[in-house]
Order: structure tokens, then C-alpha cells, then sequence
């Protein structure tokens, strides 16, 4: 058992991001035996789930004419458009059925809002409106921070960034994730991080 200050914070283990989901990570349902080993370790175990409603403005399909993994610019800034993924109450949006959920003291749900995507598990894309998890994790006393889940590139690289720069101890281990990887976002990933002081282990 770790120190009663650090926390794992599981990032979107979700059948959507999972091989025969939606926006499936290569090799993502791999990584569930080992989040579920590591849980035992913690005093507090997060997960987070990404909550989209089925017009959410990161589907390709709410932009005519365009097509998942395209671009589009919106109020906060440069947005990639996903397939339909996510959508609240489905099974797409359930978590991986082998992970332990049971064991999870708080469940964060992230990117409701129609107009805004939300990567970060603390803020949302446009950096300002918060999750509420910064505020959990204060009252509860947590420094450091380990994260894990999908995707690198993505919800987890966000996460782990906002939490660097609030001040969280946190780390990041890698065999624990699995990345989109599209057009250099898992290098880009990497190097952010690190500039963020969040340590890759
Ligand atoms: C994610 C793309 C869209 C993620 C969520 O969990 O990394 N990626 N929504
Ligand atoms: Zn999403």
C-alpha cells in the first residue's frame, strides 16, 4: 500500500475504446488485468468515463460533410471529430466488464455537454469550466497522482497535464495505457507531458 495521499486515476476503460468499440485503442481491453492488480495498492481509486450526449459536437456526424478523424475548428480551438462514441447509457459507454469497478471510491463523467469536448478528467477542452475532481481530491487529502487507461494521446495525456499544473505529484505508467496514435498525437502526447513534469514511467 502506498502512502494515504496518492491516488489512481483510471482514464476511460470503456467498451467504446476497446477492441470492437466505437473508437477502439489497439490493444486497449489489455490493459484491465493489470489496472485491476494495481488498484490494491491505493488508498483511493478514480475512475473517469467519458459521457457524450448522442448530438455531442465531437461526432463527425453532427458536421456535414465531414468525416471522423477530420478536423474542425470550434469557440476553444482546434477539435478532432470522433465516430459516435461514448453515448450516455450505452454499453459503449459502460466500462470494460472485467474491471474492477467495485473497488472505485468516485466515478467522474466527463464531455455532457453537447457543445464542449472534455479530454481532461479536471477540465474541459476549452481549459476553464472544471470537472469537479480537483476539488474531490483536495478534500480527500490526495498529492500524488498515478494515472492509467485510455487513450495516452488523449484523455490520459490531458489528464495528466492539468493535474502537473495544479500541482498533483503525478505519473503516468505507460504499460498502463494504450494509445489513437493519429497524425504524431502519441509523440506530441509524450512531450507535453514531460514538459509538464508529469514523470512517464
Ligand atoms: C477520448 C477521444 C474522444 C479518450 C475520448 O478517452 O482518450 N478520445 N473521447
Ligand atoms: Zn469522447
Amino acid at each position: 500500500m502506498r502512502d494515504a495521499a496518492h491516488a489512481l486515476l483510471v482514464i476511460d476503460v470503456q467498451n467504446d475504446f476497446c477492441p470492437g468499440g466505437a473508437l477502439a485503442v489497439p490493444g486497449g481491453d489489455e490493459i484491465v488485468p493489470g489496472i485491476n492488480a494495481l488498484m490494491d495498492e491505493y488508498a483511493a481509486v478514480i475512475l473517469t468515463q467519458d459521457w457524450h450526449p448522442a448530438d455531442h459536437l465531437s461526432f463527425a456526424s453532427q458536421h456535414p460533410g465531414k468525416a471522423p478523424m477530420e478536423m474542425t475548428e470550434m469557440p476553444y480551438g482546434p477539435q478532432v471529430l470522433w465516430p459516435d462514441h461514448c453515448v450516455q447509457g450505452t454499453g459503449g459507454a459502460a466500462f470494460h466488464p472485467d474491471l474492477n469497478t467495485a473497488r472505485a471510491d468516485m466515478i467522474i463523467r466527463k464531455g455532457f455537454r453537447r457543445e464542449i469536448d472534455s479530454y481532461s478528467a479536471f477540465f474541459e477542452n476549452d481549459h476553464a469550466t472544471p470537472t469537479g475532481l480537483e476539488g474531490y481530491l483536495r478534500t480527500r487529502g490526495i498529492a500524488r497522482l498515478t494515472l492509467v487507461g485510455l487513450a495516452t494521446d488523449f484523455c490520459v495525456n490531458y489528464s495528466a497535464v492539468d493535474a502537473a499544473r495544479l500541482g498533483f505529484e503525478t505519473e503516468v505508467r505507460g504499460d498502463l495505457c494504450r494509445a489513437i496514435d493519429i497524425g504524431g498525437s502519441l509523440d506530441a502526447a509524450r512531450t507535453g507531458m514531460a514538459e509538464a513534469g508529469v514523470a512517464l514511467v
